[in-house]
């Protein structure tokens, strides 16, 4: 990138070349103050997010090129944010087309991300990083460091204009990056603070996905600092190990492969656990391919073939066997995927869709020689996978013979309603709730109580069955999970229709205490995991039963936590003495008192359910009830404040 000797004439040229380009620049970063939501999506907290990310990615590609190893991030007083790298520092020569120095380049102009240095992966620039230049024009200020030769070179900018020329502020022995931004808050109107918590998540995942970076974030907003340090000399195949610390594996060691084909580097980590669930992760060039793609269908095709092709040599699935199926031999299967890619293809409705056709190929390619290298190599292992794909192909084919009787016989059909169900009159969904219910005599109080007349009443019996740990053949054998399928008539699975519901609010009811909570998140799981369109839909909800009842005279006042009986105590006179009743469950209030506190759509509070509450049910619920001990120690010590009363 060295300069070439110039003519005085060519250095008029340039210069005149240089103006007219400047007001470009200028015009470049105006319109990104004019329409920021164009190059960053929005300009509430997801854009300001994108603002770090996008510096970070910078570092980031640095440290894939093998030239970084450490990026550290510091969030300061006012939200002002500093990214380091340890790379080669940003070019400070002069570049020819522009005349002025290549880190300016970087910061003023447009899509200048990428545009030098050539080769290598990036994830900077490209349809997901929005350019360098896009955070200095979005910054109220942006201050650049660059240590490379022996100096230190520092430019200043505000809203994107040069406040001075590149110059030497110093000297150093150290090589890197140091940029210092702080979000303009007339663009971010609705929000400048960064969450510390999000921020640091991702960068958790940054470290799994680049084995032996070390990435720190700090937050130094505080009095007391928080300084997180992420290093993982074995990559993904950590962060499988992760995913899957509060679950049973089948074996050991997550299975890890890594490989190079046509300059497209594919790394998988994968380990079956003894669950029901497939998680499937998969990421090109360090971002989250949610949508897939042509690295997961190679993965998943090379998958299903090698396992059945291993089960047949061994003759562990016999002749008249048929093949196991994909879903069959992901059962229980965490695995995540990383690919890199010179130039990857991002397509679908979130731009998270690896399109690259050629990925496919390499990935299964790649993904096949290892692995059946691996099962001939580790037979215990290989037997142990089969079997387990063998057991759920049996309980599909039983779940399927089950579908077909309970068909035959109207089981799971409305014309067969559950003999528990109190059914209300309307028949539009729309204005149709249903209750479920815990236990028989806060059923019969719900039963009581309840307005016949757009309210239907299910009551469940003790704790249901963890879905989490039964097959479907177990699952739809479960009378209660039968009920509550046929009193929903959405049918299950594969065939639900939505379109078919019968309420269209389902209302968790159980006690406010930890059983209560318990069969909560046994309900939310078996719906998250086997009914969620109701959930997306919106239809979920859970009653707030309240814990206290304070009479005086003729008043009645409900209350749902300690602090507000104490602060009502307060407030009334001492006489008449006020009579305080603690409910412990439901089933203490009579029919009237529960039509008065929770079903009463004029006095109830309801909490609606999302898709996101419903994973966290989920995530508790594995940390409570699993297996296995430490995890949920530590769980427990760390929400100290929010689980009580549970035998670890
Ligand atoms: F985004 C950014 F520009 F603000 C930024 C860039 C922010 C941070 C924290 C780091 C970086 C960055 C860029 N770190 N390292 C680099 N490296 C280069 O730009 C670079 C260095 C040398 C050469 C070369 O060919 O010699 C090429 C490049 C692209």
């Amino acid at each position: 990138m060295a300069d070439e000797q110039l003519t005085p004439k060519e250095v008029t040229e340039l210069r005149e070349e240089y103006n007219a380009s400047q007001i470009q620049v200028l015009e470049g970063l105006e319109a990104v103050r004019k329409r920021p939501g164009m190059y960053i999506g929005s300009t509430g907290a997801a854009g300001l997010h994108h603002l770090v990310w996008e510096i970070v990615d910078n570092a980031i590609d640095e440290a894939m090129a093998g030239h970084a190893d450490n990026i550290d991030i510091v969030i300061e007083p006012g939200d002002i944010v500093t990214v380091t790298d340890d790379g080669r520092g940003i070019p400070i020569d002069i570049q020819q087309k522009t005349g002025r120095p290549a880190v300016e380049t970087v910061f003023t102009i447009l899509h200048a991300g990428g545009k030098f240095g050539g080769g290598g992966y990036k994830v900077s620039g490209g349809l997901h990083g929005v350019g360098s230049s896009v955070v200095n024009a979005l910054s109220e200020y942006l201050e650049v460091d660059v240590h490379k030769n022996g100096k230190v070179y520092n430019q200043r900018y505000e809203r994107g204009a040069v406040m001075y020329d590149l110059k030497e502020i110093g000297t150093t022995d150290q090589q890197g990056t140091v940029v210092r931004f702080k979000a303009d808050d007339q663009i971010f109107q609705e929000t400048t603070v960064y969450d510390f918590n999000k921020l640091a998540t991702r960068v958790r995942e940054l470290a799994f996905l680049n084995k032996g970076l070390n990435i720190s974030i700090e937050d130094r907003r505080e009095e007391e600092p928080v300084r997180l340090e992420y290093h993982y000399e074995g990559g993904i195949k950590s962060y499988v190990s992760y995913l899957n610390q509060t679950k049973t594996s089948l074996y050991e060691e997550p299975i890890f492969l890594e490989g190079e084909q046509d300059g497209i580097v594919v790394e998988v980590a994968l380990q079956h656990t003894d669950g029901f669930h497939m998680n499937i992760m998969s990421f090109a060039n360090n971002i989250h391919t949610y949508e897939g793609g042509m690295h997961e269908s190679g993965f998943k095709t090379a998958l299903t073939r090698i396992i059945n092709d291993y089960a047949r040599r061994n003759k562990i699935l016999k002749d008249n066997d048929d093949n196991l199926t994909g879903e069959d031999v992901r059962e229980g299967l965490t695995v995540v995927l990383s690919i890199k890619h010179p130039d990857p293809q991002f397509e679908g409705q979130t731009k998270t869709k690896l399109g690259n056709s050629e990925v496919r190929t390499i990935t299964d390619r790649l993904f096949s020689e290892h692995f059946d290298r691996f099962l001939m190599e580790n037979p215990t292992v290989g037997k142990q996978i089969v079997e387990k794909a063998m057991l759920a192909a049996r309980a599909r084919l039983a779940a399927k013979r089950a579908r077909e009787v309970t068909r035959k016989k109207n089981g799971l059909e409305i014309s067969n309603l559950p003999g528990k169900l109190a059914d209300c009159s309307s028949k539009d969904p729309e204005k149709s709730e249903i209750f479920i219910v815990e236990g028989d005599s806060a059923g019969g109080s719900a039963k009581q109580g309840r307005s016949r007349l757009f309210q239907a009443i299910l009551p469940i019996r003790g704790k249901i069955l963890n879905v989490e740990k039964a097959s479907i053949d177990r699952i739809l054998a479960n009378e209660e999970i039968r009920s509550l399928f046929t009193a929903m008539g959405t049918g299950f699975g594969e065939e639900f229709e939505i379109d078919k519901a019968r309420y269209h609010k389902l209302i968790i009811m159980t006690d406010a205490d930890v059983d209560g909570a318990h069969i909560r998140t046994l309900l939310l799981t078996l719906i998250f995991r086997y009914m969620r369109p109701v959930i997306e839909a919106g239809f979920v909800y859970i009653a707030q039963p309240p814990l206290y009842q304070v009479k005086q005279g003729k008043k009645e006042v409900y209350l749902d936590t300690e602090k507000q009986l104490e602060e009502y105590l307060k407030e009334i006179p001492p006489t008449p003495k006020p009579d305080i009743q603690r409910y412990k469950g439901l089933g203490e209030m009579d029919a009237e008192q529960l039509w008065d506190t929770t079903m009463n759509p004029e006095n109830r509070r309801l909490l609606q359910v999302t898709v996101e509450d419903a994973i966290e049910a989920d995530v508790v619920f594995d940390m409570l009830m699993g297996e296995k001990v430490e995890p949920r120690r530590e769980f427990i010590e760390d929400n100290a404040q929010y689980v009580q009363n549970i035998d670890i």
